[in-house]
């Protein structure tokens, strides 16, 4: 095994070999347990008892919706997966769990009792550079009502977001992204201060 890449004298948050899948929380929305701090945390409960391995958890923050106005303030956090193998089997068992708590993916995009979003597995990039590309350029208009029909990452959005940035620096400071060569501390760094103040811990 290649043990010798993980950084065992330090914080294990601050791990960077990019050996491991990040997933992001949002709800905005109560669901059968709760409101959505309660839905939150019993979601990583949740994962942690499936078959991904959490190495760690983020806080938790609330977080203004974004696009502002569309639907309540969120709470938001991030969780880090060991592994990096098999993207779309994680999606299929984030989906499954976000169904058990109740989401109902045809509801109105602004409010949702359960959003799991693979944000990164690793270094992969698909499904190809210049599809990822694509997403990645939308212009902010077209944005809003585009989703693909098919699994793109990173996540297209991940480096504009604090509400997702945020969280990840809680767990993985240290992550490139494996197209814009920036980790997430410098990403998060990037983003305007009045952005980064509006995300507050709970
Ligand atoms: N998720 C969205 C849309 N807007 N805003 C915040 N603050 N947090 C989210 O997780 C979020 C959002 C679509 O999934
Ligand atoms: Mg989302
Ligand atoms: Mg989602």
């Amino acid at each position: 095994m290649p043990q010798a890449t993980y950084c065992h004298n330090q914080d294990n948050n601050h791990r960077s070999d990019n050996q491991y899948t990040l997933i992001g929380l949002g709800s905005n929305l109560s669901s059968r347990v709760g409101p959505s701090e309660l839905t939150v945390s019993t979601a990583i409960e949740r994962i942690t008892d499936s078959h991904l391995t959490v190495e760690s958890r983020s806080r938790l923050f609330a977080t203004p919706c974004f696009p502002a106005g569309a639907g309540p303030d969120y709470v938001n956090a991030a969780i880090r997966v060991a592994g990096c193998d098999d993207p779309r089997k994680i999606l299929s068992i984030l989906h499954g769990i976000e169904a058990e708590f109740g989401r109902d993916r045809a509801e109105r995009w602004g409010q949702r009792t359960l959003d799991l979003d693979l944000i990164a597995c690793g270094d992969a990039v698909l499904p190809d550079h210049s599809t990822f590309e694509t997403w990645r350029a939308l212009p902010l208009e077209v944005q809003v009502g585009a989703t693909p029909d098919q699994l793109i990452l990173p996540h297209p959005r991940l480096q504009d977001r604090a509400f997702v940035l945020v969280p990840l620096a809680d767990i993985a400071p240290d992550w490139r992204h494996p197209v814009l060569g920036r980790t997430v501390q410098e990403m998060l760094a990037e983003l305007p201060e009045a952005e980064k103040t509006a995300v507050r811990p709970l």
